[in-house]
């Protein structure tokens, strides 16, 4: 082999179709190895919500799939409940369960909380094993919904949910710095919900490589009534608010209590109603280049959607056979005449969780990320065309306040001037009118003298008079 210097590349053969192949071997095809060993060393994010109406079998259907410890069951969570009062808590913060009545107050309080659009959400986060590899699952299960008299604004709690992990991760990618997570667990973001723990870690080993958490919802699970006749309002009202946000896959609940018949029957009628409500669903990808057998299993997999599902019935005590037993027979989860739970674990984990992860976090993530920035540009946009329109790079408010500040002063100047104008006119009018006066008075003097002059003249007159008779 020769050796590699820096800035160096081994004579190349021009390519057939595109391709360059390297004479001498440089070594990333090791690339494929190395991020083999990087991703076992750093695992797997992976968020998933269970929503759908009360009693759907959400809780059943993550135990059957990851196991016990992926989420608590019923009877746990009632069990925590009482040793724990205050773990269910409204968005507010107020307790909603208390000690002496926490057994079956879990539903009326949540019910409560859904009518009031603040649905509470159970969080459980776990860390998998498997064959080395690991996977932190976080479990988000919606409680108590469609179980209260009013259910309008039910949903509004999930959807914000959703939204508000978007809006974190959207937040920290504008921080200038952000924290790595060492260790197994993410950080989670309050929810307005109940949050637990994981006490059943399935794994401890050395701290392993840092990483970024990825905290947003990847696959959203909705759950079916299996007794509908397609989709509810409310269904409809929660998938067009999620659809854009997270990859969604609907799911037909309790398989085992419809006949084959009425299963296609209602698959037909959800299908229709997606497409009639704009409501867009995942959908495994394929490309042209694709091998025709795996385009084919592929539509196998995407032709199954809405996946029927049934679910293992812990209750049983039948840890050999898992599925349900019933007086004429037993239904089995991996029995595909059954149920499609086979299909769904196929595409949920064993194939299709990267392109899961990848379309909510490549295409909608992406769409989510452009639509708030130009929101934010179009704001910055209007806040400079207010700055050219002031005609000044400083701050639009401050320039505003000046200018106005600027004609008040203006406007009491050229007041003052008026009244410096009046004054001086007033001034100039009493003068005048002090000098009229002074010469009314002058006038009247010499009116008076006048008089006077008159009356002596005439007393000297009648003297001269009574004189002359007297003689
Ligand atoms: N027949 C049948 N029953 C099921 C199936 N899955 C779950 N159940 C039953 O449905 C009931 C409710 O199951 P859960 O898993 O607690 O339902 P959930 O949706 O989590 O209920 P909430 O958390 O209260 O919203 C339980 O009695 C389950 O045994 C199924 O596939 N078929
Ligand atoms: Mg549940």
């Amino acid at each position: 082999m020769r050796e590699l210097r820096p800035g160096w590349l081994a004579v190349v053969n021009r390519p057939a179709a595109g391709k360059i192949s390297l004479n001498s071997i440089v070594g990333f095809s090791n690339i494929p190895n190395q991020a083999h060993s990087h991703s076992m060393a750093t695992g797997f994010d992976f968020t998933i919500m269970v929503a759908g109406a009360a009693g759907l079998g959400k809780t059943s259907f993550i135990r059957t799939m990851f196991g016990p410890t992926a989420i608590p069951s019923a009877a746990e969570l009632e069990a925590a409940l009482i040793s724990r009062p205050g773990a269910l808590l409204s968005p507010r913060g107020s307790i909603r369960s208390s000690k002496s009545s926490a057994s079956g107050s879990r539903a009326a309080a949540a019910a409560a909380a859904a009518a009031e659009g603040n649905l509470p959400i159970l969080t459980h986060s776990t860390t998998l094993e498997e064959n080395g590899t690991r996977l932190r699952l976080t479990v988000l299960e919606t409680s108590g919904f469609g179980i209260g008299v009013n259910n309008v604004h039910g949903w509004d709690g999930a959807v914000r949910c959703i939204k508000s992990r978007l809006d974190t991760v959207l937040s920290n990618e504008r921080c200038q710095t952000r924290t790595l997570v060492l260790g197994d667990n993410p950080p989670f973001v309050q929810e307005p919900a109940v949050l637990f723990e994981s006490e059943h870690e399935c794994f401890t080993s050395q701290p392993h490589p840092a990483h970024l958490a990825d905290l947003r919802v990847h696959a959203c699970l909705y759950f079916i009534n299996p007794s509908s006749r397609g989709l509810s309002p409310l269904d409809i009202y929660f998938l067009q608010g999620v659809h854009n946000l997270v990859s969604v896959i609907p799911i037909i609940s309790k398989a085992d209590t419809l006949t084959a018949k009425e299963l296609g029957v209602l698959k037909r009628r959800i299908r229709d109603d997606l497409i009639a409500n704009g409501i867009s669903t995942f959908e495994i990808p394929v490309s042209p280049a694709d091998d025709p057998d795996f385009v084919s299993s592929v539509e196998t997999l995407n032709g199954a959607m809405p996946f029927s599902v049934l679910c293992d019935d812990a209750a049983s005590g039948d840890s050999s056979f898992q599925g349900r037993t019933f007086p004429w027979g037993q239904a089995s989860i991996e029995d595909e005449s059954h149920s499609d739970y086979a299909k769904l674990r196929h595409m949920l984990i064993r194939f299709n969780l990267e392109d899961i992860r990848s379309h909510t976090v490549d295409v909608l993530y992406e769409r989510y990320r452009t639509g708030f920035l130009n929101t934010v540009n179009r704001g910055r946009n209007a806040i400079d065309n207010l700055r050219d329109l002031m005609g000044s790079t400083s701050d639009p408010i401050i320039k505003l306040k000046e200018s106005l500040n600027a004609r008040l002063q203006e406007e009491v100047s050229s007041q003052h001037s008026e009244i410096v104008i009046l004054t001086n006119r007033l001034k100039e009018l009493t003068e005048v009118v002090e000098e009229n006066n002074r010469k009314i008075e002058s006038l009247k003097a010499s009116i008076a003298q006048t008089h006077n002059q008159i009356s002596e003249r005439e007393s000297d007159k009648q003297s001269g008079r009574n004189r002359l008779l007297r003689r």
